[in-house]
This record gives C-alpha cells, structure tokens and sequence, in this order.
C-alpha cells in the first residue's frame, strides 16, 4: 500500500483495516472524505467519493508522479488505475477495460474524463502528429457527446442520459491510433416531461449567434418554447454561448462538414418548433392551429410544406389493394408530434455517434506491419436512480447497474472464489448477495419483466397499462424480489417494486415506450427531404406504404440484447474498477451523509469486496510462466532447473528468496499474496538482465 500516506488520512487501502467490519469502513471513508483524500483502494478497485469541489490533483504534476509507477507506490488515485490499465496493455498486450459504476450523481463522468486525459497526457511521448490528431479528436468527441447526451435532471445538473462505451486502440508503441463509440441511449425525449432539457437544446436557444437563431427561426427567450417550458428548466448557465461556440468547434475539429454542422442545429430547432404545434379540430376534422410554424417546418427540413402538414395530420394506410389516407384524431395527431420529436432526437444523436466513428475508427489496421492493436475500454454509464415517480427509463437504467453488479461479483467475489477451490487453495467461503435473481427477474426469456411486457406490447388490439400489470403480478407474484401496489381491483396505484434498491417502478407509459412507435409516414417525409444529410438519417423511409416491413423489435428487448452484448465485452476484457459514491443529496462538498453512503457500500457489494481480497492473493501465475520471468534470479532455476517439475522449481526459487510465508502453491498457479513480493521480484530479474546484458555485451566486445 501507499506507505507514505500518514495515517491521519485513515487507511489508503480497505484491505488494511483491523477488523472489516461495516462500522470500520464507514468510519475510514468518512474521515478519507473529510481529509480531502476522496480515492481510496480495496486492492486494485478504486472507491471514489464525489468531492463536490475542485480539487487541486489532476494536473501535470500530478500526471507525472504517476506515470508508469505501480499500483501501491503512491496514493490512491483514477491515474494509478489507469496507468495500470495501460501497463496491461502495453506489456502484456491485453486487452482491459476500466468500469466506473456508482448511482447518479457520484461522479462517473467527470472520472471517465480524468481516466481519458491521463490517457491522453502520457502517450505519445514522440508527439507523432497523426497520434495527436486522434487523441484531440477522442477528447473532442467526448465534448459534442456531452452536449447532446447529456441533461440537467433533479439528482445531477450535468446527468448523462446516455451510456457510454468507449474503446481507445493502441498500436504496439502503446499510442493511441484510434477508438469506437457504443452509445446507449435511453431517454430520447430532448426535453423529458420529468427529466429535464438536453444541454445542446439549451445552448442552442441561449448561446447561439443572433444571425443563425433568426436562420432557424427560434427566438432568444427558453420560456417561448413548450418543450423546455415543460422540461423545466429555464435557468441559463453564464457559460451558454462559449459551451455553444465549443461544441461546434468541436464538431468542426473532429470533421463534421459545414452542412452536417447546420442540419444538426436545424434538427434542434426542429424539435423546438414541433413542440408549440398545436392541434384544433373543425367538427370532425384536425387542423393545426399555428398553421405559420408548418412553413418554418418545410423550410428546416427541407421539403414541402404541404407534406409537413400531412404527415401531422394524416397517416397513410393500406387496405388490401387500396391506399388511403386517413385523418388523425386530435389526441393521434399530437402523439404522432410527439414521438416525431423524440425519434429525430434519438436518430441525430446515433448519428452523431455514428458520423464520430466513421472518423475515429481504426482504418486499413495492417498487424503484420504494426503488431496486435490492443484496445482500453472505459465504461461511462447512466447510474441507479431513483425518482418521485420511475417509469420506463428508471427500470432500464437500473437494470443496467444490476448487470454491471452482476459482472463485477461474477469477475471479483465468485470466480476468484473459484478459482481458490479449483486450485485446491485452502479458503473459506465469504457469504455475498448475488443479485444474479434480480437480474434473471427481468430478462429471463418467457418469464421475466421484459418477456411479459414484450408479450402484452405484441397483442393485437388494444392493450393498457393497466393490463400489463395485471399480467406482472399473474405471472410474478410468487416471486420472491417482485411486489406490486396493486393489490386491489379498485387500488389507484399502478406500481411495482423489483426489490433490489427497493424503488417503486410506475408501470404509466411502460407500453408505449416499450413499442416506441413511428408512423411510416414521418420516416418517408424525412427521406424525402431534399437535405442529402437528413435524408441519410432515415433510410427506412424509401419502403413504400404496400411494402410490408417486420415488426421492429421492442424498446426492451433492443435495450436487453445492448446490455448482454456489452456485458460479454467487458467480460472478454481484463476489467479495472472504479466505485463511485455519492456522499449526499445536496451537492455539499462538506457533507458526508452517513445512512446513504452506508447504504451504497451495501448494495456495492464493497465490504464482501475487502473480505475476498483480503483472503485472497494479489497475483497469480501459472508455473511455466513464473518461471520464464523469473528463473534467473535463482541458481537453482537459472538457465534450466533439474527439479522434477516446474512447481518444485517454483517453491525452490522462491524459498531462496524467502518470500515463503506469502505464497501458495495451487495444482497449477502459483498465487502470491502482497503486491510488494511481486515488485521485489521485478527489482531482482531487472537487476539479473542488466547484469546480463552488461556480460553479453563484454563478450561480444571480446573484452571478457
Ligand atoms: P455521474 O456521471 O455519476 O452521474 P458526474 O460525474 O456527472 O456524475 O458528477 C456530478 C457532479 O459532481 C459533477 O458535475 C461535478 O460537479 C461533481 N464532481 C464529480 N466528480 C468530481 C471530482 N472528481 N472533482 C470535483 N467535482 C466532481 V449520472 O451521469 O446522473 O449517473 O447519469
Ligand atoms: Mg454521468
């Protein structure tokens, strides 16, 4: 561990606590906390708590003092995981990922970006022009991302609506050469009802230039759109027009053309302008009431006004042979706006995560010439969050963090644990909760949440929400996790509760957002643009109306098939931790709240974290590979060992070193128990293979 660190500042490692126990690692974090020590360890994972203020250790300096320096020789820090993700990479040629998960608010994506710029700040020590032009760019992507993903909700001002994934590849120098986005995106409302108003939105109304607002018709003033009104959020930041004039610099410097930057803004205000659509209707027939707006409409996207007007009030049906148009209802009419103004949200936003890739992906990658090209994952996701009132959004985004949780004690607590009982290792097992139950509870395939809503979505006619959580607690009831509020037919409630942080899930919307359903008819007028940009973006409109299309898959099961995907990735990686936690509700950098904090130990499983890690080794090796690293620095190993097999070879090797008392032999690893055996081992074969060196090159010289 980090043995300068003096002990006022509490242990800099979980693992060194005298008694694990919950009251001692509460009472360690909370004094980490208020000594302004905010990293702390259990072995390689980093648990970080939200400082809520500046803090003064992420410069040059700091860079420097970690830069390839192990784990344990300098206080915890983001840098230390990330320098030995990269050693990882660089030295073993692996490839890692580091995983930052902890509930909204706790610091995910300010640690991404610190994780990123250290990234940044020790590669390329050549300055190798193409590899700065790609560094910039992966810092650049990560500013328009930003923007455009990410919204002030009542838990974050800064709170990211989207997932993140995102590789960086490394060429065999261990320079960045190039990277790849996941996005996982899940509020497609620019403006949530609840949520609050995506910031490029914001940026856009309060920050662009005056000449191109009147370009796009929108005015000055937040309060004159019904969208960000409903969003509610009015308050501008003193920063709006720099933010705007960065994101688009940002766009410029990753590639982005003049057109695609001005159909981008055109989009935003799209959407704007959508919202204060309204819908009256002469007698039997809909009409919109500020019929000027459909002109402003064509005129951004364009294409015809009297389509415009069409596509809002009409949707083209086929009958058999015929087509025929059919006229909205009022209320189908402003659905159809609605979600007319989430999917263009939704498809500009892959789009630009799209269009970033295009221009920051590895191309034309030769191994032969530049060997394996490794990549570093980082994982920047959507925390737990729980709400007033959850919905859709809330029970996918929780669903996620269960199977992070669930990667995270299969990788730490349960195949470690494995692996001590397969190597005949003597260990006691260390009781934790699997949340693996929850997990299956909603993605078990026929029983679980999704299976039911996706089978209640598929009916034909007309199914409520009502019905739907009729259908959950018939099927679900007996579950141990599942409770539902409804437990009478006259009970108002329409709410579930899938017990793992104990948050009410409002089943209110669950249907619809689930079929996430476009007319065809806005897919075909937004093809038909005459905008090549816009026109790219939905592809899906040249089918014609008589043309049968197969039902798209579910919200549910898209965002499912997303998270096993993601999950398997992670997995095939060698993963590095960063816990995150937030020490309260009010954003106070003083405050550490003490039954939350505990609460997000628990349910972090970090306590189950220290006791396996501190039971366990902190390195492994299988015999051959031991000792192909480190048989010259025994006589009895060095250059070959007449022991009856590699094992013994091990054991007699490392008893003349004396580290005896803090290893293990397993059936075939070698397990060490301190980090420092192994850097003492390093500094020894370091020393050898100088000596080594300096003997070769004397008798190459002749002048031994
Ligand atoms: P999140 O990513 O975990 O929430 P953020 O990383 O956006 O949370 O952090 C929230 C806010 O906390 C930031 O805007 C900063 O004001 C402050 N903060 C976090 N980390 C630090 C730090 N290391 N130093 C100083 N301030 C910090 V969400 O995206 O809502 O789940 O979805
Ligand atoms: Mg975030």
């Amino acid at each position: 561990m980090a043995e300068h660190e003096s002990l006022e500042f509490g242990k800099a490692d979980f693992v060194l606590l005298d008694n694990v126990s919950l009251e001692e690692f509460m009472a360690n974090l909370k004094l980490r906390f208020e000594k302004g020590r905010i990293y702390t360890y259990i072995g390689e994972v980093v648990v970080s708590v939200n400082p809520y203020r500046a803090m003064n250790i992420y410069g040059r300096d700091t860079i420097e003092q970690y830069k390839g320096r192990e784990l344990y020789e300098q206080p915890p820090h983001l840098f230390a995981i990330a320098d030995a993700a990269y050693k990882a990479m660089k030295r073993r040629n692996k490839d890692t990922c580091i995983v930052i998960s902890g509930e909204s608010g706790a610091g995910k994506t300010e640690a991404s970006k610190y994780i990123m710029q250290y990234i940044a700040a020790i590669t390329n020590p050549s300055q190798r022009a193409e590899v700065e032009r790609v560094k910039n760019m992966l810092l650049k992507s990560n500013c328009v991302l930003e923007a455009f993903g990410n919204a002030k909700t009542n838990r974050n001002d800064n709170s990211s609506r989207f997932g993140k994934y995102m590789d960086i590849n490394f060429d065999f120098k261990g320079d960045p050469i190039g990277g790849h986005i996941n996005n996982y995106l899940l509020e497609k409302d620019p403006v949530g009802k609840v949520k609050g108003v995506f910031k490029c939105i914001f940026q856009l109304v309060k920050g662009a230039p005056d000449a191109q607002l009147r370009s796009l018709h929108i005015q000055r003033d937040p309060t004159a759109y019904t969208y960000i009104k409903v969003g509610g959020q009015i308050k501008s930041s003193i920063n709006d027009s720099a933010d705007f004039k960065a994101v688009t610099d940002a766009m410029k410097v990753i590639g982005f053309t003049t057109e695609e930057i001005q159909t981008v803004y055109k989009i935003l205000a799209t959407i704007l302008h959508l919202g204060n659509l309204k819908f009256g209707s002469d007698g039997d027939v809909t009409l919109i009431e500020n019929s000027k707006l459909v002109s402003i409409l064509g005129d951004l996207l364009s294409t015809k006004d009297e389509n415009v007007e069409k596509a809002l009030l009409y949707r083209t049906v086929a009958t058999g042979r015929d087509v025929i148009d059919k006229q909205h209802t009022h209320q189908e009419a402003s659905y159809g706006r609605d979600a007319l103004a989430k999917a263009i949200y939704e498809r500009l936003f892959c789009w630009i995560v799209g269009r970033i890739n295009d221009i920051i992906e590895v191309k034309n990658y030769d191994v032969r010439v530049h060997g394996k090209n490794t990549v570093i994952g980082v994982l920047d996701i959507y925390g737990f969050e729980i709400f007033q009132n959850n919905s859709f959004e809330q029970f996918c985004i929780n669903y996620c963090n269960e199977k992070l949780q669930q990667l995270f004690i299969q990788l730490v607590l349960k195949q470690e644990q494995e692996e001590y009982q397969r190597e005949g290792i003597p260990w006691k097992h260390i009781d934790y909760f699997n949340n693996q139950i929850i997990v299956d509870l909603v993605e078990q395939q026929h029983k679980g949440i999704f299976a039911v809503l996706d089978e209640a979505c598929m009916n034909v006619g007309k199914v409520t929400d009502e019905m739907l959580l009729q259908a959950l607690n018939g099927k679900l009831a007996k579950h141990a996790h599942y409770t539902s509020r409804k437990l009478s037919p006259t009970d108002k409630n329409l709410e579930f509760d899938r017990d793992f942080l104990h948050s009410l899930y409002s089943v209110v919307g669950f249907i619809d957002k689930n079929k996430d359903t476009l007319f065809q008819d806005f897919k075909r007028l937004l093809y038909n643009s005459s905008n090549p940009v816009l026109k790219a973006m939905w592809p899906e409109g040249k089918l014609s109306i008589t043309e049968v299309t197969k039902r798209p898959l579910t919200a549910a099961t898209l965002f499912k098939n997303s998270m096993i995907s993601l999950v398997e990735n992670l997995a095939s990686k060698e993963p590095y931790y960063v816990r995150c936690i937030k020490p309260n509700e009010v954003k106070s950098p003083l405050l550490f709240e003490h039954e939350r904090c505990k609460h997000q130990v628990e349910y972090l499983g970090l306590l189950e974290n220290v006791r396996v890690r501190r039971a366990g080794f902190a390195n492994r090796q299988i015999y051959p590979r031991f000792l192909q690293r480190y048989k010259m620095i025994s006589e009895f190993t060095w250059p070959n060992h007449d022991l009856p097999s590699d094992k013994e070879a091990v054991k007699r090797l490392l008893q003349g070193c004396g580290f005896e008392h803090d290893v293990a032999y397993g059936k075939t690893k070698v397990f060490i128990r301190t980090p420092r055996t192994i850097f003492s081992l390093e500094e020894q074969r370091a020393e050898m293979v100088k000596r080594i060196v300096l003997f070769l090159q004397k008798v190459w010289r002749g002048t031994l």
